[in-house]
Formats: C-alpha cells, structure tokens, sequence
C-alpha cells in the first residue's frame, strides 16, 4: 500500500516532470522564435532600407502661395501618372507622398519633418517658395536628405547645403529678358518705376536683379516703390509712381497682391508697358486683374512649345486633364519628379536600391542627381556640383484677355 503509494506518488512526479519539459521544450522554441523574428527585425530597422521608394512632394496646397503651389501640384501629378503608365519604370515603384506647407515656413518645416521621418522619403520636392526654402531646406540638408527645388529662385537656395539643388533657374537668368522684350516693343522708353514687395526673400531677391538689369540697359530708375505681400489697397504707391510719368512698371511680388497692383495701377490711368515678375506667372491673377492683366509681359523658364519628345507628351497629357497650355510652374515640378525618377533608375543599375540602408541611399541619390543629364520639359538640364540648374532656353510671354475671366500667355518671338 505503502509502496503503491510511493510507486504512483513517484509515477506522478515522473509524468509532471515530463509534463514540465515538454512544457520546456515548447517554451524555448516559442522565445527563440520571437528572439529570431525580434533579431530580424532589428537587422532591418538598423539597415533601415525601404521596400516601397517613396518622394516627398511638399508644396503649398493652401495660403496665398497656393496661387502659384497648386500648379506645381498639378505638374508633379502628371508626372506621377506619366512614370507609371512608363514600362521601363515598372522595376522599381516609386510612390510620391504628397505634403501641404501652407505658405510660411513653420508649414514647410513641419512637411519636411513629417516626410522625412515618418513617410522616410528618399528626396523632398519643394518647398514652393524662396522664403519658406530659407527655412525648411536646412532641416532636409543636415539629416542629408536630397531636396529639388520645383519653384525657389532667390539667390542663394543651391548655396543652402549640399544636399539641396533647384530646377527652378535662378531669377538672376530669367528676369533680364522681360526687360529685353519690352525694350523691343517700346525702344524708346526711358523711364522705370519698379514695386517689390518687401517682405519676401524672393521679391527683394528678384527686384535687385531687375534694378541692375535697368542700371545694365541704361535706363532712368525714377522711383522704387514697396508694398507687402499681403497688401490689397495699393493707391498711394501707384499714385506716387504714375505722377512721375514712367515708361515702364516692372513688378516683384506674389500673385494676389501683384494681381491687385496691376488692376488698380491700370485703374489709374496708367498705359504703357508692365513686367511682372514670377510671383505673378500664374493664370491665376487673371481672376484679379481681369481685363486689366492684358498686356502684362512675365519672363518665362518654360515655354508650352518646345519641341521635344517628352514635352509633347506632358503638353498633350496637361491639355487633357486641365484644358490650357501647361504654365512653368507645372512643368517645372513636372521635371523634378523626372531628375529624381531618372536618378533612381540609373542608381538602381549599380545597386539593389531597395536593399540599401536609407541613409546611404538618400546620399548616393544626391550625388546621382547631381552628376546627371536630364531631357525634361524644360530642354536639356544637368546641375553644378552646388546644385545649381543649368537650363538654356528662357522665354518671354504676353498676357492676352479674351475677355473679363479669360486669357492666355502669348509666347513672343525672340
Ligand atoms: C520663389 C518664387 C516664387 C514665385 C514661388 C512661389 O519664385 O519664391 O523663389
């Protein structure tokens, strides 16, 4: 009895003992499983590569800069479609995640870090305008990250880091040649009386090189005259200039408050020559300026018929979605899209692109960015090593009304 006892007492120790290991056994594979899963994991955040390439597209949706950004959108959607219908780009997919800035630099800023580091984009378009790059390519550059400018054209923005180039030609290229075209229409004209907005790093960057241009041509400054970008009365600034009888009205500000100074200069009395400048390169001031926009000369880093294969295709795609000439500002961002799409192919020719750790791919696509040839909309361009567009065809175009809603931009004759 004793002994039974002891004999089951001792069976039952045996079978909880064995119970206990396999419970073991189990228990060990189950935590070398999740050690095995965690390891891995672990080996790819700390190589933190991407399966799914993603560009950042941070642009104003909103604001006032939205005037000019959301043309810039529309250019880089066309893109979009245009890479994916492209066979020769289905190897590697590549998704662009769009971003709205607004238009002060805390919205850029905010962009810039949301796709930095929670979408991990490889490169950043944007931001729309000089001002905000001022700010938010910083940011980009010292966590070396590539950034396209689709529309900064201030002096100075390629300069900001390594990492930071533009496909927006410097104002210092593109402004002369309006001034050129209106000493073509009036040869005669002598006297220049220049407004700029003065709180924008773009308008006080493109308003000095319209006053040295000016100087250049040896013409008569008479008088400078200066507003804010968020102005909407301008009557006393008009006033002053058109009391000085000027031939020529030369303008840096941005599209509302540039649309508001033509109208009401117009409104004034005044008849002779306007140039505005890019703030006002949109088809967007029309529904400020109506009527009063026609005649308007705007200096232009893209023209709609440049006869190129690529641009017939983004031409005749732009035609169909928004029914008007593709404007600068779309083909511009449509060709950012383009360098960073191309770059990545060829980058991908060397290297498994989607196996490398992202840090060591951002910077191998700066350098790849920076060392090719691109056939865009825009003609043929390539970069300095400092990231600097270089771009040989400019343009200059004439606002003509059809009526008080509708008009377009006349290309003119060199
Ligand atoms: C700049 C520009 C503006 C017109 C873009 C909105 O050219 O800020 O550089």
């Amino acid at each position: 009895m004793f002994q039974h006892k002891w004999q089951t007492s001792s069976l039952d120790k045996l079978k909880k003992t064995r119970k206990f290991a396999k419970l073991t056994v189990y228990l060990s594979i189950f935590f070398v499983f999740i050690f095995i899963t965690a390891c891995n994991q672990n080996v790819s955040s700390t190589s933190n590569s991407v399966d799914n390439i993603r560009i950042g597209v941070a642009l104003a949706q909103t604001s006032n800069i939205a005037l000019l950004g959301q043309e810039s959108v529309s250019g880089a959607k066309i893109a979009e479609e245009y890479f994916q219908a492209n066979h020769s780009f289905n190897n590697l997919p590549i998704k662009l995640i769009f971003q709205d800035t607004g238009g002060d630099e805390a919205g850029a800023i905010n962009a810039f870090q949301t796709l930095i580091a929670t979408d991990r984009v490889v490169g950043i378009i944007g931001p729309s305008s000089s001002q905000q790059a001022f700010s938010a390519d910083p940011v980009a550059d010292r966590a070396q990250v590539p950034v396209i400018g689709p529309s900064n054209t201030a002096k100075g923005i390629p300069e900001i880091g390594k990492y930071i180039s533009r496909v927006s030609a410097p104002i210092s290229q593109v402004a002369p040649t309006a001034i050129k075209a209106a000493l073509r229409l009036n040869p005669n004209l002598q006297k220049v009386a220049i407004f700029y907005a003065q709180n924008d790093a773009f308008t006080k960057s493109e308003t000095e090189i319209f006053q040295q241009a000016v100087k250049n041509e040896r013409l008569n400054l008479i008088t400078t005259q200066r507003f804010q970008t968020t102005d909407t009365d301008f009557q006393i600034q008009a006033t002053n200039a058109i009391n000085l009888n000027p031939d020529l009205v030369i303008i840096s500000g941005l599209a509302a408050d540039g649309g508001n100074l033509i109208r009401q200069i117009r409104e004034l009395g005044y008849k002779k020559i306007i140039v505005g400048g890019n703030g006002l390169n949109t088809s967007n001031i029309f529904a400020v300026c109506k009527a009063l926009c026609d005649g308007v000369l705007i200096a232009q880093a893209y023209s709609p018929n440049y006869d190129s294969e690529i641009n017939r295709t983004f031409r005749t795609m732009y035609r169909a979605r928004y029914l008007k000439e593709p404007p600068q500002f779309s083909a511009q961002a449509f060709s950012a899209v383009q360098v960073f799409m191309e770059a990545l192919q060829t980058l991908e020719r060397s290297h498994k692109v989607r196996q490398m750790p992202l840090p060591e791919l951002r910077t191998a696509l700066n350098q790849q960015i920076l060392a090719g040839k691109y056939n865009t909309p825009l003609g043929e361009i390539s970069f300095t090593s400092d990231g600097e567009v270089i771009q040989k065809n400019f343009y200059v175009a004439q606002i003509e009304m059809q009526d008080g809603e509708r008009g377009k931009f006349n290309f003119l004759a060199e």
